[in-house]
């Protein structure tokens, strides 16, 4: 791979009264390309620029508007789109190659053009957010701007992996669509393209199902929120909460917001819905979901809950289809996350009803109940076209061919899976949960739900280790989980996720990577973006 200078030199001078300059020196570009390489000169781009789309494609019309998003963003308006020009020897020549990989791009800056060619949509946005990075934090910031001098380069970059995830617990705390979006903003300047979205937990039922309006009219709101550590472990009296009533939910209209402003971003919605575990809330707003039928509260506090879906019972499986055939008309994505960890088994030993259908069944642990339950909705999702996550849990009972299992507890799931041949997603704790500690200083950090996961460790994580080069194509990619039980709102979100995600992104994206230290280097002109962006951001 080609090495080149990565220390940042942006410099912005005045001339006269008519607009500032930027005149970037130096190229830092995170994650890093398969190659870079300096050439002579510089391109000026200014607001006459002209962006010239040689060939057709209906998602082109999401990289013109991320283009006009960022140069609006310099110089109050955005370059001129030509969408049928033939003339490409001036301005930004967005050109077809097919014999790119899917998602890759080259990016030719010289001093009349800038080529950016690609064989999808996708690559050209990605070279577009590559092309921000070349313009620099200066260009957003330095005000009046009348022409950012893009230093002349020639790159070329593909992805290692196809799916490059990021995890927000919605159930846990609510976040506005806008805070969902502004969430997607950080995924799509690190080129991650997978948003997978946590529905419904035990604290909260997020999304608006026609056919069952309790889940958000019961479900959404909790009474009062644990906002501290629980000194015995007991939720009792000295539990400390907030007595203050937390709540939200999406509407369909909403949801179909969410998709569409991810789609314009190249980025996949996938939705969860937890079974048969961390479902309190669905059980609060119809009890008969539950083994008992008793009337429960939604969840105040964390951790896991006996309470669970009654997989006995044959209304709990009417429910989640009814359920899941109104997720999968908001949801067009190929896979649907079925949650399947976290499930104790204490109610499903006391109830008749899963004595039954274990009987039945011929099932002799309530591990195989659960697979029986787990692979219902799988058949009920592949009906209808779509595959099923589920978290690494689902190995215990049992998988289909089919199945995709996302390895959270360490990479063993994921191994395991990939030595069967199941499809699996790197998410493991120990390199990918953001809600971990930044650093041991705990004192000086917000509250957090507990771990330690420094930028570093993020950056070592290799997603396939342990395995043959035949079981590394079951590793469909990796994923930084963002769980919120002391994230209750966007700022500190932001933080947990900056700089980390940069790390993940670059473990994602980058097939021969330079190493931390070399990572470390590239990283400020990035954080200058961050702040650009009005992003919180952990300092170094
Ligand atoms: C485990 S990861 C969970 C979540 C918690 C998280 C906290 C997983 C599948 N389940 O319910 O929020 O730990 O780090």
């Amino acid at each position: 791979m080609k090495r080149f200078t990565y220390a940042i030199a942006a410099c912005a001078f005045m001339i006269g009264c008519t607009g500032t300059v930027v005149s970037p020196e130096t190229v830092s570009i995170i994650p890093e390309p398969s190659s870079v390489e300096m050439t002579e000169g510089a391109f000026r781009l200014t607001e006459k620029t002209q962006a010239n789309f040689l060939y057709e494609a209906p998602e082109l019309e999401y990289v013109a508007s991320a283009l006009e998003d960022i140069t609006e963003a310099v110089f109050g308006q955005g370059v001129k789109m030509n969408l049928s020009s033939l003339d490409a020897s001036h301005g930004i020549n967005f050109i077809l190659d097919e014999n790119i990989p899917s998602e890759g791009y080259k990016l030719e800056v010289a001093a009349e053009t800038i080529d950016i060619a690609s064989s999808t949509a996708a690559g050209a946005f990605y070279a577009l957010q590559t092309l921000r990075q070349l313009m620099t934090a200066e260009a957003f910031t330095a005000g009046d701007v009348k022409a950012v001098e893009i230093p002349a380069v020639r790159i070329e970059d593909a992805p290692l992996l196809g799916y490059r995830g990021t995890m927000l617990d919605v159930g846990r705390y609510f976040f506005p669509v806008e805070d969902v979006k502004c969430v997607l903003d950080i995924m799509a300047m690190h080129k991650m393209n997978t948003f997978h979205w946590h529905l419904t937990d035990d604290q909260g039922w997020r999304i608006e199902i026609d056919k069952y309006p309790k889940l958000t009219e019961v479900g959404s709101m909790r009474k009062r929120t644990i906002i501290g550590k629980d000194p015995n472990g007991e939720y009792d009296e000295n539990t400390p909460f907030d007595n203050v009533p937390h709540g939200g939910f999406y509407t369909k209209e909403q949801i179909r917001e969410v998709v569409e402003y991810a789609a314009e971003r190249f980025i996949t919605v996938i939705p969860e819905i937890e079974f048969p575990g961390h479902a309190v809330a669905a059980l609060a707003s119809y009890p008969w979901l539950s083994c008992t039928g008793e009337q429960y509260e939604v969840r105040q506090s964390w951790d896991i809950d006996d309470r669970v879906f009654c997989p006995g019972k044959e209304t709990t499986f009417e429910f989640m289809e009814g359920v899941l055939a109104e997720v999968v008309e908001m949801f067009p994505s190929e896979y649907i996350h079925i949650g399947g960890d976290e499930c104790p088994t204490k109610f499903w030993q006391k109830c008749p009803h899963c004595a039954k259908r274990m009987k039945e069944e011929g099932l002799k642990t309530y591990r195989q109940l659960q697979g029986y339950g787990i692979d219902r909705i799988e058949k009920f999702l592949e009906a209808h076209g779509r595959h099923m996550i589920g978290w690494d849990e689902i190995l215990e009972a049992g998988v289909t061919p089919n199945s995709i299992v996302m390895s959270w507890r360490g990479t063993e799931g994921g191994i395991k899976a990939a030595k069967q041949g199941n499809r699996a997603i790197m998410a493991p704790s120990t390199y990918c949960y953001l809600d971990y500690y930044q650093s041991e200083d705990r004192e000086n950090e917000p509250l957090a739900w507990g771990g330690h996961l420094p930028l570093e460790k993020v950056y070592s994580f290799n997603p396939f280790e342990g395995l043959s080069e035949s079981e590394k194509d079951y590793i469909l990619g990796v994923q930084g989980n963002l769980w919120t039980e002391y994230i209750p709102e966007i700022k500190q979100a932001q933080y947990m996720l900056l700089p980390r995600l940069a790390a993940l992104c670059e473990v994602a994206w980058t097939s021969d990577r330079g190493g931390y230290d070399d990572f470390i280097e590239r990283l400020p002109a990035l954080e200058a973006l961050y702040d650009a962006a009005g992003y919180q951001h952990r300092a170094r």
